[in-house]
């Protein structure tokens, strides 16, 4: 930092950083489990860095939120209990709720700070907050997770910090296991799965423990986000044994949906194949986001 510019440098990505000029820090201070710092960025709007990380913009999050959430969600025919784990700025519960099949949508955040300065400086992620159908548990997920009866959800999306300080465990084979107890017979999981030009070593073994614990499918799908490390993140979908799902063929147009929250605009960054009258209109960011560089096949083994 020299004032003007904010690098983010990590041993996740070592020999690189990339940074984004300051015009105001807005908040900065130590909860119980992080650094949590919110500053006013020349270009990107503001930004949420946890431990040094930055977690979202305001000019880019949909990215990020609409993938993590409608890539599972639209995979399956009508969900009704979703649980989101992390995600305490409400992005992706704001995408959640734009599913009217939903009835529950919990979430378990580790951090009452992060919800609390969500609220304050990033409304437009917080409001996800607001829908009725949304039941907040602030406490570990690691604990959490343990005690949801099983069947509970049919989607369980994994929106957590990288793997070190409080997100440490959430990559391991022990949690994936209590998440997939957690699903229905059939049900699906999308966790975060970090940059497939970063790590594929990280990437590898979360697909090496999904591929133990879930007798379903394994996919990994990815998308652009301008300001994750080297621009772009993944997703590890997975799903329980049961009726079998097609990740890549969407069954849940999300463009069919109609968004609970009433001020909510349209998808920014999904969408999915529709078809109206005789005309196809193919508009598939969903189908694309499985395509994978051939590199990407190579290293990460058995995709
Ligand atoms: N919505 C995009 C931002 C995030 S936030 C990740 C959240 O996970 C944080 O609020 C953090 O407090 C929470 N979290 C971390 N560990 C736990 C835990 N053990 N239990 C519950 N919540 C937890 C994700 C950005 C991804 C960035 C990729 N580089």
């Amino acid at each position: 930092k020299d004032g003007k510019t904010m690098y983010f440098n990590n041993p996740m990505w070592p020999g690189e950083a990339h940074s984004l000029e300051v015009k105001k820090i807005l908040f900065k201070e130590r909860s119980k489990f992080q650094e949590v710092l919110v500053f006013e960025s020349a270009t990107y709007g503001k930004v949420l860095v946890l431990d040094g990380i930055l977690q979202l913009t305001e000019r880019d999050e949909f990215a990020y939120q609409e993938m993590i959430a409608h890539l599972p969600l639209c995979s399956i025919k009508s969900p009704k209990n979703v649980l989101v784990v992390g995600g305490g700025d409400g992005g992706v519960l704001r995408d959640v709720a734009r599913h009217s099949s939903v009835e529950l949508i919990d979430i378990c955040e580790i951090d009452q700070m992060v919800i609390d300065v969500s609220k304050k400086f990033f409304p437009d992620l917080a409001v996800g907050f607001e829908d009725p159908r949304v039941c907040l548990h602030v406490e570990d997920a690691l604990e959490f997770i343990r005690h949801v009866p099983k069947g509970k959800y049919d989607a369980i999306i994994v929106d957590s910090s990288d793997p070190v300080g409080p997100a440490q465990d959430l990559v391991e084979k022990p949690f994936f296991e209590m998440i997939s107890n957690a699903l229905r017979p059939g049900g699906v999981l999308c966790n975060m799965a970090e940059s497939m030009w970063l790590h594929t070593h990280l990437i590898n073994d979360m697909i090496s423990a999904c591929r133990e614990v879930f007798k379903g499918s394994v996919h990994y799908a990815w998308a652009n986000v301008p300001t994750y490390p080297s621009g772009v993140i993944g997703f590890i979908l997975c799903s329980t044994e049961g009726p079998p799902v097609d990740f890549r063929n969407p069954v849940n147009p999300i463009e069919k949906l109609e968004g609970a929250l009433e001020h909510q605009s349209e998808p920014r960054f999904y969408n999915s194949q529709i078809f109206t009258y005789l005309i196809f209109l193919f508009k598939q960011i969903h189908k694309a986001a499985f395509a994978l560089p051939s590199f990407v096949r190579k290293q990460v083994s058995s995709l």
